[in-house]
């Protein structure tokens, strides 16, 4: 699928620091002149955050198959309500995690078919982003941070410390695998360095569709 859009997501594992650069690709998509629409997975749709609620509710205990068919069940809903139609309109959208967390969570951590997982790619959700940041934090890390901001951890981050580790490697392997779409950001650093590191890369890759 090819549009006048710019499509954007952020990737990464627990305490990342995705809220950060959303922010701030938001206001740098703005200052170029771009309609930004901000979006997330799973979630995005009035459908897609009620799905959203069923897969990170603790009391539900989901097969690893379930949780793969509810993440594309969301995103296929996403991508057909909001974002084509924004790209076609030529609006840069940012979405906080897009199909390569289903390569990560569900078929590094839970270990589903990456083949199973590329069909859904393929027919569930239909286009892929055009630039793709990558924050890579440890996993100690991570977690330490998004511990620090209180509240129950949901379904999700009730895992164990060697599933995020696969996550984090899966992520990895994929950005090492397509290094055209992917800008691995390293997210220990402080957060303004992390900004700076996400505002530099932008520019570059725009720059270099001009
Ligand atoms: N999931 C999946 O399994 N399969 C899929 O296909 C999709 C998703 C799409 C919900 O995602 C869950 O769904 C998620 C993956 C799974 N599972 N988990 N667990 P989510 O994106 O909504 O949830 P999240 O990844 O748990 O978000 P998060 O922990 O909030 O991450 P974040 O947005 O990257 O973190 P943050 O809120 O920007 O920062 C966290 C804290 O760290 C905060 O206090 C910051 O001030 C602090 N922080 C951020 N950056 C820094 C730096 N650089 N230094 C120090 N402190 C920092």
């Amino acid at each position: 699928m090819t549009s006048p859009g710019l499509f954007i997501s952020i990737e990464g594992g627990e305490g990342a620091g995705k809220s950060t650069v959303m922010a701030a690709l938001s206001e740098a998509l703005a200052a170029a002149g771009r309609e930004v629409v901000l979006t997330r997975e799973p979630g995005g749709t009035p459908e897609g955050e009620a799905i959203r609620s069923l897969l990170l509710d603790p009391g539900n205990q989901l097969l690893p198959e379930t949780e793969l068919l509810l993440m594309f069940a969301s995103r296929a809903q996403l991508v057909r309500q909001l974002i084509a139609p924004a790209l076609a309109r030529g609006a840069a959208v940012v979405a906080d995690r897009f199909t390569d967390a289903s390569f990560a969570y569900q078929g590094g951590g839970r270990g589903l078919d990456m083949g199973r997982i590329a069909e859904l790619e393929r027919w569930a959700a239909g286009l892929k982003p055009d630039l793709t940041f990558l924050l890579d934090v440890g996993v100690a890390e991570g977690l330490a941070r998004a511990r620090s901001r209180g509240g129950e951890p949901d379904r999700i981050e009730r895992e164990r410390g060697d599933f995020f580790e696969r996550v984090r490697a899966t992520y990895l392997a994929r950005a090492a695998a397509e290094p055209g779409r992917f800008r691995i950001i390293d997210a220990s650093q402080p957060v303004e360095d992390v900004r700076r590191a996400v505002l530099a890369a932008l520019s570059a890759w725009l720059g270099a569709r001009a």
